[in-house]
């Protein structure tokens, strides 16, 4: 399969002139690096190539440093026979030379298009050409709601992402999508303040922000009279391959959930404080709403796991445990409120936390964002002290599954789930925080090969963003970039990526001896493998963020 490949792979987008240049080799022998004007200006002899298990390559990762801006080849000089000891004199040929550009500033038009990505999936509002481009299309989902349970309520709720390749809206996925966006902003503002083009632009409000805005509004009306919230605003089965505009069924207000409650009511504690700072009425709106979320899980101990009512088929997002839900919960409002109340609910939860989970499932990590790098010591000893000690603890575990794989990617082989590049992205996320917690850089490189992994430093040669790098996906499983009648899929949405835990029948046969890393089809059928989520894209809009602040001089 991969002998049609290049046996180098690189970030596909380019690399920064400030941070080290990674690339995987699947042949052996030395490595050239020329620059422009075909002058070697360095060889590289890496460690014979080693058999990496997820992938079942052989193949080595080879630290070629820093780098000034400038256009490089990379050539393998040797070939593969030589990792058994033969030599062979292969002159560059295309799958042993490719070409390495690096600028001071590669990745801000990549977490920017990521960012946009979002606009995109807004829902309720036209996709206007001097926003979208070419990839305009009417309102969509603008019909009033009724309740699934009780059909004499109806409510008109417009507006939220769609969630992934589907028109559902979410409200836990949705929470965490914009938790991820609003800590990136908290963390590293530098690497994501750039206007988008999007409606609201020269708002005075940086653009990550308002297009955060667009689902937590959204998320504001799923919220039922007495605090909790709807679970989901979808149909009772997928739509078929139609543009949003043309999906005109019944949408319902599914029933409410101890998740989308907690999540909802964390992400809004959590926008509280970000836009208190522009816009009062909206904080204290978001207040109101926090508030009465946390009333009603007080009132509502018993947890009742979400499952999909009978007759209804769309994304189930059941998770078995709320309490990392109420974790992250109590961690925001303690920081908003300054209740100690909140900060004995989180000290009660924090034993059973991984800490190091950033998805709609276990969303710890969120509240462990919180505790270290908001309330710091307010946190007290278990929260703070105790927490940071496990986290830093877990984060070098991280470290040493990335030291395992040949490619660098921080998943073991056994776990590559549906969405594999969100654990991939969360994992960067937690080497990414264990250098901030420490100043201790050495995690740091390893943080970098997630976000290279992403665009293009993997056992496929594929970059999983649409709309950039040399071999970007083009067939995701997402309504509109199929239904579009346009070759190219949306920009700037990321693929869930390979999968061999959880498959659709026909794909498992196409795939059928396909290792995990390439247990992956980029053909629109393969929800499987190839849909986005603005979930996945929230992770990597948060790395991305990071190194392109890494990169702004000053
Ligand atoms: O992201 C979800 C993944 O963790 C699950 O394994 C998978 C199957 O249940 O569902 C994924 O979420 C999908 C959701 O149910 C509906 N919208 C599309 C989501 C991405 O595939
Ligand atoms: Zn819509």
């Amino acid at each position: 399969m991969n002998d049609t490949l290049s046996k180098i792979r690189i970030n596909q987008t380019g690399y920064a002139s400030s941070l080290p240049v990674q690339v995987a080799v699947l042949a052996a022998g030395p490595l050239n690096l020329s620059d422009s004007d075909g002058k070697v200006i360095k060889t590289v002899t890496p460690e014979p190539l080693a058999f990496d298990e997820a992938s079942g390559d052989d193949v080595r990762l080879v630290d070629l440093g820093i780098l000034p801006e400038g256009e490089y080849t990379l050539t393998c000089t040797g070939d593969t026979a030589s990792a058994t000891g033969e030599t062979a004199d292969t002159a560059a040929s295309p799958d042993t030379t490719r070409t390495i550009r690096v600028t001071a500033d590669p990745w801000q038009a990549i977490t920017n298009l990521l960012i946009k990505g979002l606009y995109f999936q807004r829902c309720g509002c036209e996709l206007e050409a001097k926003y979208a481009g070419k990839f305009v299309h009417p309102a969509c989902h603008t019909a009033p709601a009724l309740g699934w349970e009780d059909r004499s309520v109806q409510k008109t709720i417009i507006g939220g992402w769609h969630d992934a390749g589907d028109f559902g809206k979410y409200v836990g996925p949705g929470a965490v999508t914009v938790a991820h966006m609003l800590y990136a902003h908290i963390l590293f503002a530098k690497g994501c303040s750039d206007e988008l083009n999007i409606p609201e632009s020269g708002n005075g409000v940086p653009d990550i922000l308002n297009e955060a805005r667009y689902e937590l509004e959204w998320i504001l009306k799923m919220q039922r009279e007495d605090g909790a919230f709807y679970h989901k605003l979808t149909k009772d089965h997928f739509a078929n391959f139609i543009m949003p505009e043309d999906d005109h069924e019944q949408e319902y207000l599914m029933p409410v959930s101890h998740t989308a409650t907690a999540a909802a009511c964390a992400c809004l504690a959590l926008a509280y404080r970000v836009y208190k700072e522009y816009d009062a009425d909206f904080a204290s709106k978001i207040l109101d709403a926090t508030l009465a979320a946390s009333k009603w899980l007080e009132a509502n101990p018993e947890f009742i796991p979400f499952v999909n009512p009978d007759g209804v088929r769309t994304g189930e997002y059941g998770d078995p445990s709320g309490d990392d839900e109420l974790f992250w919960a109590a961690c925001e409002l303690f920081a908003s409120t300054g209740d100690p109340m909140y900060r004995a609910q989180a000290e009660k939860l924090y034993p059973t936390q991984s800490l190091t989970d950033f998805g709609w499932e276990n969303v710890s990590g969120l509240g462990t964002i919180c505790a270290l790098f908001v309330l710091k010591e307010k946190a007290g000893d278990t929260l703070y002290t105790e927490l940071k000690d496990a986290f830093l603890q877990k984060c070098k575990a991280i470290g040493e599954i990335s030291d395992a794989s040949g490619y660098g990617t921080a998943l073991p082989a056994d776990e590559y789930v549906w969405g594999s590049i969100l654990p991939i992205m969360a994992n960067s996320m937690c080497m990414i925080l264990y250098g901030l917690l420490t100043g201790d850089e050495t995690l740091l490189p390893k943080a970098l090969i997630q976000w290279d992994y992403a665009l293009g430093l993997n056992a496929l040669d594929i970059c999983f963003v649409t709309g950039c790098g040399e071999r970007p996906i083009m067939n995701p499983h997402h309504r509109p970039s199929e239904a579009d009648g346009i070759e190219d899929p949306i920009p700037g949405l990321i693929s869930g990526g390979p999968n061999n835990k959880n498959n659709f029948p026909h794909i498992k046969e196409q795939l059928a001896g396909a290792p995990a890393a390439k247990h992956f089809l980029d053909v629109m059928p393969s929800a499987d493998t190839n849909e986005i989520a603005i979930y996945w894209n929230s992770p990597a809009i948060f790395v991305g963020a990071y190194f392109s602040s890494l990169c702004k001089k000053g």
